[in-house]
């Protein structure tokens, strides 16, 4: 098998030749291996699993040395650009930023399709689950886990009317987690419910024989119903029904998961009203794995707002725990699923859990109080529902009347609930009882097989009697490459050919080559006059397609900041570009133990008629990182300092360099400058003994060294680089 280089693009060609004959590595949910007391860096962890071997650690990590702790959940990444091609690089970005967990996103109506679909084609907010996709997903996560060196679990979603058969495609392609619940065909899509739960029976069962995890639907309660937070008796009832049902058919509670979204976002006070929920929700399920995700009800498109309602999310969870935390972002609102949202949503999760590890060894849960007063009262309330439920004719009956996805706080109703005929809906009446002879000779299949009237033998082993089924013999499985030629990957890939094999490429967002930009803009006026005049400033610069996604009022009338999608009509040849060298810089501590091991000391000044010193003092004040804190010592002469008073002092003080600023650059006065402080060190025979530096924002550097100075730094020079010149001249003056 081909092996990921860390540096080359995933190879699309490469994963789609030969699919006709892979197979997965394993089936079945795989949890990352917990790791107490993790030794990163200067740190000891508590809470966390083990390492990566390839991974984009946080922004800040280089402060820690490169440390990258990834938390004890699972971290998911939802994944719904609707190009099965485009979402494989997805799941290699999201899998360095901490993702274990790619939960693909199906094609809007996906339910409504009474069998399998074949082939590639396009979909929309989410791809289309066919046989050939899920497998070049789950090849090309089998090269992705090897990379990050994690397994990978890969997810989409068992519902519909075609739902077993999806099961049992999932079981044979190795997904390894799926959304199943009965309850959400018939609230959410309209399904027979009486054909829902017997489907459910025949997919668990499949699924449970595939060791894969399932994750409940009752979050769409809250993401559904008009006031959420009312909702969470009814979610703790969905819970148990999805549950009851999925162990009775055969899953083990290791592979049920709970899908807990908290009832409410801020402004909200949220951890007020989702603590409670979070409590009773694992005091009744304890026994059950739990999948967090964040409230997405009340989401908009504001990344910020959402990063933090994630971020109060992930405290709910490490207060109470999860077993899975799902990250959201909210791309739905912007009409555009940004790889870097995914991305940075990973981050979010793994920075949350990595910044709160230990919490509670240091704080606990009040065990009286209001938190267990307002769990209780959430838990009871279920029961009353449970009971009247009952009372009424079983669950049936209570959707027909109308008691799910209610926003009454129960006992309380609103009769806004959704209800569903038990006789109606989708696919109503098409459930029969099996004949007395029915034979299926097939592995997981649920309920009366009649297996023993052919061969009382094959009763444990039913395939044996076709001499195994595609579960034992995955070469019985038929794979269907295309079937529609006009919307496949072959002609999409032929598309953008050249944006993935030449050095022409163009900015993207959601697809290979579709050259879309984000810009982020503050308009001084209104939000509606801003978002037209964004617009309009858009196709000014030349983008195509511009369209408002998100607006934020700073004031009513002071102004209001634009984020705002569009096209750039053309694309840059990389080859041609002149690639400045990357800047060295030596680590802090080489720098540290270098000046520890021999003193520096230098003299510094802003020279001529120049009063700039800010850029100058950055680059030497310990406060912003400047060489100081290195412990070269420094001796700061002032502003507007001559040329020759600078020379002198560096000769008095047996300097080993000179820190000069130059900002004005009129008539060239910079360079001049330059010039006459190289000539005054040479005059006064100094000149191999002191290093001479001219920083300021219009230096060039490679003039700077026409002029005769050792170094010139521009803007955006830190005390970093400045302190590996110095340490770097002396050694090489050393070994000269
Ligand atoms: C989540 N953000 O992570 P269709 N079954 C269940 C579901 O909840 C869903 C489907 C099937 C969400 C994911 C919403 N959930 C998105 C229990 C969808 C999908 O192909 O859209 O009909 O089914 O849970």
């Amino acid at each position: 098998m081909t092996v990921l280089s860390t540096h080359e693009k995933l190879d699309i060609d490469n994963i789609l030749s030969g699919l006709e004959n892979y197979r997965p590595k394993r089936r079945g949910w795989t949890w990352r291996q917990p790791e107490a007391k993790l030794e990163a860096g200067p740190f000891t962890f508590k809470d966390m699993s083990a390492p990566l071997k390839n991974s984009v650690a946080l922004p800040s990590a280089k402060f820690f040395g490169d440390i990258d702790p990834q938390s004890k959940c699972s971290i998911t990444t939802e994944i719904a650009s609707g190009r099965f091609e485009d979402d494989i690089r997805r799941m290699r970005m999201a899998a360095w930023h901490g993702a274990d967990h790619i939960m693909v996103i199906r094609t809007a109506g996906q339910s409504h399709y009474d069998g399998l679909i074949e082939g590639t084609p396009q979909g929309i907010g989410g791809v289309p689950i066919t046989r050939k996709q899920v497998r070049a997903h789950r090849k090309a996560l089998d090269l992705i886990e090897e990379e990050v060196g994690r397994p990978i679990n890969y997810h989409s979603y068992v519902s519909g009317v075609a739902g077993p058969e999806i099961a049992v495609m999932f079981a044979e392609e190795g997904v390894n987690g799926a959304h199943q619940d009965p309850q959400y065909n018939v609230l959410y899509r309209g399904i027979n419910m009486v054909r829902s739960f017997v489907d459910a029976c025949e997919a668990k069962h499949v699924m449970a024989w595939a060791g894969m995890a399932q994750i409940d639907g009752a979050h769409n309660a809250n993401a559904t119903a008009r006031e959420a937070w009312k909702v969470t008796p009814e979610l703790l009832v969905q819970h148990a029904v999805n549950t009851n049902i999925s162990e009775r058919v055969g899953m083990s509670q290791e592979d049920i998961c709970l899908s807990t979204v908290p009832p409410t976002a801020p402004p909200a006070p949220c951890v007020y009203l989702d603590l409670p929920y979070a409590v009773a929700l694992r005091d009744l399920f304890a026994n059950y794995k739990m999948r967090a995700q964040m409230n997405t009800k009340y989401m908009e498109a504001s990344t910020r707002e959402a990063t933090v309602t994630h971020t109060l999310n992930a405290l709910v969870s490490q207060l109470t725990h999860a077993d899975i935390q799902s990250t959201i972002t909210p791309d739905e609102g912007r009409n555009v699923p940004w790889h870097i949202y995914n991305v940075e949503a990973c981050d979010t999760a793994k920075q949350a859990f990595v910044g709160m590890d230990g919490l509670k060894e240091m704080v606990q849960l009040s065990e009286t109080g209001v938190l267990r007063d307002k769990a209780r009262e959430i838990k009871e309330r279920a029961v009353l529902f449970l009971e009247e439920m009952l009372e009424i004719g079983g669950y049936f009956q209570a959707v027909e009347d109308g008691f799910f996805v209610d926003s009454g706080y129960y006992p309380g109703q609103n009769g806004d609930g959704i209800p569903r005929e038990i006789e109606g809906g989708i696919a109503a009446a098409t459930v029969y009882p099996r004949d007395q002879d029915y034979m299926a000779p097939v592995t997981a299949h649920f309920g009366r097989n009649n297996v023993a009237q052919y061969d009382a033998e094959a009763v444990s082993d039913p395939s044996a009697l076709i001499d195994g089924s595609t579960f034992e013999k995955p070469e019985k499985t038929i794979y269907i490459d295309e079937l529609d030629e006009n919307d496949n990957v072959g002609l999409r890939l032929a598309e953008s050919h050249e944006f993935r094999k030449s050095p022409m490429i163009t900015p993207e967002a959601e697809w290979a080559g579709d050259g879309t930009v984000l810009l982020t803009m503050f308009l001084p006026v209104d939000a509606r006059v801003a978002a037209a005049a964004a617009i309009e400033f858009a196709k000014q610069m030349g983008l195509e397609e511009a369209e408002v996604i998100n607006r934020e009022v700073m004031h009513p009338a002071e102004g209001t900041r634009i984020e705002l999608k569009g096209r750039v009509p053309f694309k840059v040849d990389v080859s041609k570009l002149e690639i400045p060298p990357e800047p060295k810089i030596i680590s802090d501590d080489e720098l540290r133990e270098a000046i520890d091991n021999e003193p520096m000391r230098i003299v510094a000044g802003t020279v001529g008629e120049d009063e700039h010193s800010v850029g100058l003092r950055e680059v030497i004040d310990i406060k912003h990182g400047g060489i100081e804190k290195y412990g070269i010592q420094c001796h700061y002469l002032g502003t507007s300092v001559p040329l020759e008073k600078l020379v002198d002092a560096a000769i008095e003080l047996d300097a080993d360099g000179i820190l000069a600023s130059t900002i004005i650059s009129h008539d060239d006065i910079h360079y001049t400058n330059m010039r006459r402080l190289h000539e005054l060190a040479i005059e006064k025979g100094v000149r191999d003994k002191i290093t001479i530096l001219v920083g300021g924002t219009q230096v060039t550097p490679e003039i700077a060294r026409e002029m005769g100075v050792d170094a010139g730094f521009g803007r955006g020079t830190k005390g970093a680089h400045v302190a590996t010149f110095l340490v770097e001249q002396r050694r090489q003056k050393r070994n000269d």
